[in-house]
């Protein structure tokens, strides 16, 4: 099958990018046993106690890709990946890279909502989910899911409880299997490796609207970006990264997170959660020496760690970014964890900052850095869509090496989030400091980012319209000082109905919507405020909000 609606970059650019030697042509499977090759017996991979080194990792991924290709996946599928972080999760997406089968990162969190409409969007072939994760039968909704598309799917289970009807992945890959002929596998693979141009990955878009907007990422774009990453960080084979955030979101997984650290001859340690003490231990255990987080999170472990009486002596960088913070509160985080913090400005569409290593203190706490690519290319626009004077704020747009001009499958979309001549639109308020560092301002854009997690607007409004008490409604971000913002909605009701927050609660959980979306403040109001244009004035709900809320 070939992914018609994935958008190239033109003929032209991609020829300079191949020339400036950012693309080199490869798929990432072949990194894996040129890693095996350099490196067969260091640890690449520490889950609790299971410890893979880079030859494991190899001849595993090579026995699920040829397993998998036996099921009658191949080049150009695209596979729902839903696990968290443990070590099948890296397998199962190494197996993935060396067929050219495409995986689609869902997080833990997503449910029927998300994996349905991402799952028809992009036909998937197969679900890969745990049995039960955090109380939840993921099995049982992969069954419910699949049956729901329009072509069958594959079910795949990493667990001890799998289905007859469920594919058991651990036993595709189990020990006594591995032994066969290891170089002849790995033959027939590269025989039939995808090409570097070839989509390797979706990442979702963060906020994604009633379109699903899904980035397909090449084998040479993520590869360069995984590249740039990992020397903006100074990762290299001593490097220990803990993975933390979900491993299928970009930040952990590619800058440079947990492919950065193995690219680096670097091992990395997965733990499927971000509170202090699994952190703090693991950190100590394994001689973490970076780790990467959003926000909220990283201020929580500031606060907690002079508690604690963990050696976190090891770490030498905590990675940053994902929602705002302040400079104030970024200055206290690395003396806390006894490190140097490094801000990040990222997204799923490519485009990374990151401040530099050496940078000084005003710029690593103040700034979100650089970007890590000389060919990456920013420009800040105003509202009449013309750059603004250097240093002043405006919208952020970018294009370059690992920044596709389009999402999949969705060309209306595209007109909206693309300009003509190939720039995506941030949606975020940028400026510009004289010495190149981007500052983060706010953003244009209709999304809630609750403790880095975008949720996008216009998706609760959709769902809560049906709901039938509502006549109207509008979802709004509240500013809050421990995930940074939540969502409120705003309604108006039939006249005569009544409508609570565990009401929309458990309508939008019936709807199969992920939890952390869940508005968590309702305010009711006689009538909407309305712009010039006719739409809800947003504005003028926060501003009533706020005389509301003490
Ligand atoms: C990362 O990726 P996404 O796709 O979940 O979200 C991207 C959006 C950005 O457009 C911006 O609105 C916001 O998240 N954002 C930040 C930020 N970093 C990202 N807002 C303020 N300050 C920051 N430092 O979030 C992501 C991807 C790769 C690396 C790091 C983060």
């Amino acid at each position: 099958m070939t992914l018609d609606g994935v958008v190239s970059w033109p003929a032209d650019v991609a020829e300079r990018y191949r020339e400036a030697g950012c693309w080199r042509g490869l798929p990432l499977g072949a990194w894996l046993w040129e890693w095996a090759g350099r490196w067969p017996d260091r640890v690449a991979l520490v889950d609790g106690d299971r410890r893979l080194t880079y030859r494991d990792l190899a001849v595993k991924a090579d026995l699920l890709a040829e397993r998998l290709a036996g099921r009658g996946l191949g080049r150009g599928d695209t596979v729902l990946l839903q696990l968290p972080n443990r070590w099948e999760f890296l397998v199962v997406t190494l197996a993935c890279f060396r067929l050219g089968t495409v995986p689609v990162m869902m997080l833990p969190p997503h449910r029927e909502h998300e994996l349905g409409s991402i799952g028809a969007h992009v036909q998937a072939k197969a679900l890969v989910v745990p049995d039960v994760w955090r109380g939840f039968d993921h099995q049982e909704l992969a069954h419910r899911v699949a049956a729901g598309l329009p072509d069958p799917a594959e079910v795949l289970v990493v667990g001890d409880s799998v289905w007859p009807e469920s594919v058991d992945v651990r036993g595709l890959i189990a020990a006594e299997a591995e032994s066969g002929d290891v170089a002849g596998r790995r033959a027939r693979l590269d025989a039939r490796a995808p090409a570097g141009s070839d989509v390797a990955l979706f990442l979702l878009s963060g906020g994604t609207t009633g379109v699903p907007k899904v980035i397909g990422r090449t084998h040479d774009d993520y590869g360069y970006n995984i590249r740039c990453a990992a020397r903006a960080c100074g990762f290299g084979p001593d490097t220990v990264y803990l993975a933390v955030l979900p491993a299928g979101h970009n930040f952990p997984l590619a800058n440079p997170g947990i492919l950065g650290a193995l690219y680096s001859g670097g091992r990395a340690v997965l733990l499927p959660s971000p509170r202090p003490e699994p952190v703090f231990a693991a950190i100590e255990t394994e001689r973490v020496t970076a780790v990467s987080a959003v926000p909220a999170v990283a201020l929580r472990w500031a606060r907690e760690a002079a508690a604690g009486d963990r050696d976190l002596s090891s770490l030498k960088h905590v990675h940053v970014g994902g929602s705002v913070l302040t400079p104030e509160l970024a200055a206290g985080i690395g003396p806390a964890l006894g490190c140097r913090l490094q801000q990040v400005y990222g997204m799923a569409e490519g485009l990374v900052c990151y401040t530099p290593l050496d940078a000084p203190d005003h710029v690593a706490h103040g700034t979100q850095g650089v970007p890590i690519s000389p060919y990456d290319e920013l420009l800040v626009v105003g509202p009449d869509g013309a750059s603004v004077p250097p240093g002043e704020i405006g919208e952020l747009l970018t294009r370059g090496p690992y920044t596709p001009r389009g999402y999949y499958g969705v060309p209306e979309q595209n007109l909206l989030s693309f300009t003509p001549e190939g720039w995506y639109r941030t949606g975020d308020l940028v400026r510009i400091t004289p010495e190149g560092n981007v500052v983060v301002c706010g953003r244009v854009k209709d999304l809630i980012n609750r403790a880095g997690e975008k949720i996008s607007a216009g998706e609760i409004e959709t769902l809560m319209q049906e709901l039938p008490e509502v006549a109207e409604v509008a979802a709004i971000a509240v500013p809050d000082p421990e995930v940074g913002e939540r969502v409120c909605a705003f309604v108006r009701l039939h006249p005569g109905r009544r409508l609570t927050l565990a009401g929309v609660s458990a309508a939008l959980t019936a709807r199969g919507l992920a939890a952390f979306k869940i508005p968590e403040l309702l305010e009711t109001v006689a009538e909407f405020p309305y712009t010039a244009v006719g739409k809800p004035d947003k504005k003028a709900l926060r501003e009533l909000l706020a005389t509301r809320v003490p």
